[in-house]
Order: structure tokens, then sequence, then C-alpha cells
């Protein structure tokens, strides 16, 4: 608790100083970056310039270690929107708590004023009908780690915030999905943007083919190893909340080749890199900026 209002003091301070008294800066969106998604602070306005400030910097907060996760928060302007832009998060296959996942949430919230979070992420479709470089709307979830117990809010309860028992049944906010989907037609964006269900998985492994055809069964649409736990807790801070998924590749989905098989096939086909990962988030980052940076100047 005192970790938090300190990191938010520190944070205030950096505001001031950078912005100055003259132009009071404050925050209204938060927008976490997925893997090989941190371009999009290329979208944030150079006027006023925007306050760069290292996640090493900021006391209580820790560093991602992960290839394609930087780690700053950004504090700008985006389609005239004022911003907190995380580029880089934590996982929890790095060893993080939930509580530590979300921390940074919980520190932002102090400063007041932000009301709604934008994440993206990169995951792996389990939808047959779905392609690598689409899109995918979050209208639910199914946590697995959530569901076992390693859940952000597990622990004595923020009341401040919100209750003991939060719904999640309202999580992903309706109006803020028909305004995705309403600027990606507006743009004329040609990937496709799908609607459904994100699978939270702890990772660090990829899934087998049994577990991708277990999570398939459950009702998932994609599968990754974030958002989750910080769309919780931003709920808990009472923010709205709008999650988009770029699929950068598709589970394999099939059964293992039998070692009775006359003509096998072979187990490595469509097997998931974390290079294709983002290679394929970086075919397809540039229309989710575009997407993510219409709907936030909507805001
Ligand atoms: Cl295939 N699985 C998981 N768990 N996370 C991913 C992914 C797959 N592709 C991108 N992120």
């Amino acid at each position: 608790r005192a970790v938090i209002q300190d990191a938010a003091e520190f944070l205030n301070g950096e505001i001031t100083a950078h912005f100055g008294a003259t132009c009071e800066f404050k925050p209204r969106v938060l927008i976490i970056c997925g893997s090989g998604l941190g371009g999009i602070s290329h979208v944030i306005s150079s006027n006023p310039q925007p306050l760069s400030v290292p996640y090493s910097a900021i006391p209580g907060f820790k560093a991602s270690t992960i290839v394609g996760h930087a780690g700053d928060l950004l504090f700008g302007f985006m389609n005239k929107t004022p911003v907190v832009l995380m580029k880089g998060r934590l996982h929890g296959y790095e060893g993080n708590t939930a509580q530590e996942i979300t921390r940074p949430i919980r520190i932002l919230n102090e400063l007041g004023s932000i009301g709604v979070l934008v994440v993206t992420n990169a995951a792996g479709a389990v939808n047959p009908e779905f392609s690598a470089c689409e899109l995918m709307c979050i209208n639910d979830h199914i946590s697995f780690p959530g569901l076992c117990g390693f859940h952000p809010l597990r622990g004595p309860n923020f009341d401040e915030t919100g209750p003991r028992f939060l719904a999640t049944s309202d999580a992903y906010d309706l109006k803020l999905r028909q305004l995705l989907f309403s600027k990606h037609k507006e743009l004329g964006i040609a990937r496709r943007l799908h609607e459904g269900v994100y699978a939270h998985v702890s990772g660090p492994t990829f899934e087998s083919r049994a577990e991708s055809r277990l999570i398939r069964l459950v009702g998932a649409d994609c599968v990754g190893m974030s958002t989750v736990p910080e769309v919780v807790v931003a709920r808990h801070c009472g923010w709205r909340v709008l999650a988009l998924s770029l699929i950068t590749n598709c589970v394999v989905l099939s059964p293992a080749a039998s070692a009775l098989d006359t003509n096998p096939v072979p187990l490595d086909l469509g097997k998931a890199e974390h290079s294709e990962v983002i290679v394929n988030a970086a075919a397809a980052s540039a229309d989710v900026e575009q997407l993510v940076e219409a709907v936030v100047g909507a805001l």
C-alpha cells in the first residue's frame, strides 16, 4: 500500500516537472502494449514532448526481461487524449506474482484520472476459422491460473477501489467494443477483426496438442499468457476495459502422429515459435496502432 503511494507520488512529481504547472497533464487512458506492439509509441504526439519514465526509476516497479518487451511508461497525448503507455509488461512466467504484474495499474490508479484500460496482446488461435495476423476483440475470458489461485485480487481486499467479490461477467465494455468495430469499418482495415474468448494460461511453454484441444473444447477462441490479471485489477479500480488480441499463429489441434502410423505427419508441423510471434505481430502492428489511436481519440 505504502509502496503504491510512494510510486504514485514519484510519478506525480515527474509529470509536474515535465509538463509544468501551466499544462496540467491528467492521463485518462492506460494503454498496455503486448509483444511487438510497443511501436504504438510513435502515435504519441511530439507536442508537447511526451514524458518517458523507465520502470527501473519507479519505486516498486519491476522491469520485464523478455525480448520484444521494453520497460517504459510514456505520458503524452494520443489523438488529443492524454494517455499513459506501458511499453513492456510483466508476466507470471518470469516469476512475478499476480499482484506484481498488476501493481502498475494500482499505482497509476492513484493518479486519480484514468478511467479506461486499452490492452493488446499476442495470442495463438484455437478457433479454426482464425488465421495468423488477424485480430480478435476480447469479449470474455477463461483464466486457468486465476481459477487455480494465481489471482491478482487474492489477499487483503483494496476496499478503497472495489469489492471483495468482484463480478467479471461485465469485464469487457460493450460500448468500447462497439467503438472498436465501428473504427475498424470506418478506417477500412482489410485485416479481419473477430470477437471472442481469450484463454489465459501461465506459460512459458506453448500448449501441447492435447492442451490446445482442451482449451478449444471449453469455449476459447485464442490463448495467451497475459492480459487477464491487468483486466481484473482495472475492473476492480472501476475502469472500463478494451482488450485486443493479435493472432500471431494457429495452435496445433490435431493429435500427434502415432508411432504405429505408416506415414506419420511430422511432429514439428505448425509448431509455435516465439520468433514467429514477433514477426507476425510486427506485420499486423500498423493496423493495431491505427485502430487504437482512432479508439483512444474518440474517448
Ligand atoms: Cl500459441 N500460446 C500462448 N500461450 N501464447 C501465445 C501463443 C500461443 N501465441 C502467442 N502467444
